[in-house]
């Protein structure tokens, strides 16, 4: 079991990182270390330069994500933490996969397509390949598991057809350069939506912090954006088939099932005839209690930007280590002389 996952280091990380990714990486960790696996988790901070970024920011928002990961339960005793700057194994893959990724499948890419919009020409290249990017980020590790939101489904299926086709390619049958991953996705809170828009996800980039929850909001912030969270006027049914129609209130419902751990089901059968004058303090007394305990944490972790320094220097020294292996296997099977750095 080799698990490998990342997240990029702008913005704040929010709930949706939280439910559908974070959680996962620390249930996998601990599975990963009591089988004799492996679990590298790592800071996306050459995917920020994909959009406009300010260079004196992003060393500390990725020290900020290293503190918010580890008060999440990531423990670099059982876990690789690490930032991709610190590798370059990772984009020195990305180039020699560039050779086999084709214009016409990074073109499908539906984030592509959202994040350029109808300026496509004014966008950067890297917003472009960052998927390529992304598949050498778990290839290289030869990964198995890969915890991500739904959103991130397409970049890991794409990532399984440039391994299939360098395999294929430059490979023997018998022997295989990489692994084929496979997205561990969380059904139950796969695709966290904005609480200002149900039909669109919570995102760090979404302008309107009203639309998400942080993972460092005080209890008072987060309980007044679950009362201005957007909703209807309709009672909660008793089941969710009565809340298809209705996605900010299936949102709500999803996020309290996720964060209590329970299905919809079930807390309908607890809110079921209920208005949200009612559900939305419940939720907002849930959502501290579950979160509370990790923005304390990293209030406390922040600080100490030594130790987290410190943590991703021995992060990046492992990681480096694991990717060699799979960067020569590569090299060699295009036919390269690989330069050893002196
Ligand atoms: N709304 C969401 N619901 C469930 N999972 C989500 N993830 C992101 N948003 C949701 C998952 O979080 C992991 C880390 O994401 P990321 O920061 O690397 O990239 P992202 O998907 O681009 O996250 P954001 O917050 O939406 O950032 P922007 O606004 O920059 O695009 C991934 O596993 C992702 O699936």
């Amino acid at each position: 079991m080799i698990v490998v996952s990342g997240i990029q280091p702008t913005g704040k990380p929010h709930l949706g990182n939280y439910l559908g990714a974070i959680r996962n990486y620390v249930k996998l960790q601990d599975e990963a270390h009591a089988n004799g696996g492996q679990c590298l988790i790592f800071l996306a901070d050459l995917h920020a330069l994909s959009m406009p970024h300010d260079p004196a920011d992003l060393h500390a928002s990725t020290l900020e994500m290293v503190a918010t990961l580890v008060a999440c339960g990531l423990d670099p005793a059982k876990c690789v933490l690490f930032n991709q700057a610190q590798v370059p194994q990772h984009a020195e893959l990305q180039w020699l996969l560039t050779g086999t990724a084709r214009m016409g499948w990074l073109n499908r890419m539906t984030q592509w397509k959202d994040k350029a919009g109808k300026n496509r020409e004014g966008q950067s290249v890297a917003l472009f390949t960052y998927p390529v990017l992304q598949a050498a980020d778990v290839l290289i590790y030869q990964a198995t598991h890969v915890p991500v939101g739904e959103d991130q489904k397409q970049h890991l299926e794409l990532a399984r057809d440039i391994a299939q086709k360098f395999n294929n390619d430059f490979a023997n049958e018998d022997a295989p350069v990489f692994t084929l991953p496979e997205p561990y996705i969380p059904e139950e809170a796969a695709r966290i939506m904005s609480l200002r828009d149900g039909s669109r996800k919570m995102s760090k980039s979404e302008p309107s912090d009203m639309s998400r929850i942080n993972l460092t909001d005080d209890a008072d912030t987060m309980a007044q954006k679950i009362k201005k969270a957007k909703t209807d006027p309709e009672p909660l049914p008793s089941e969710v088939a009565g809340l298809a129609e209705r996605p900010e209130a299936l949102n709500l419902v999803s996020i309290y099932a996720a964060l209590a751990e329970t299905t919809p089901d079930a807390v309908l059968a607890e809110f079921g005839g209920e208005g949200f004058g009612k559900f939305k303090p419940a939720m907002a007394d849930l959502c501290v209690a579950k979160l509370g305990p990790i923005r304390d944490r990293f209030v406390e972790l922040k600080e100490d930007r030594e130790a987290l320094d410190a943590i991703l220097a021995r992060g990046a020294l492992q990681a480096r280590e694991l990717a060699t292996p799979t960067l020569d296997s590569a090299y060699q099977a295009l036919g390269l002389v690989r330069g050893r750095p002196a």
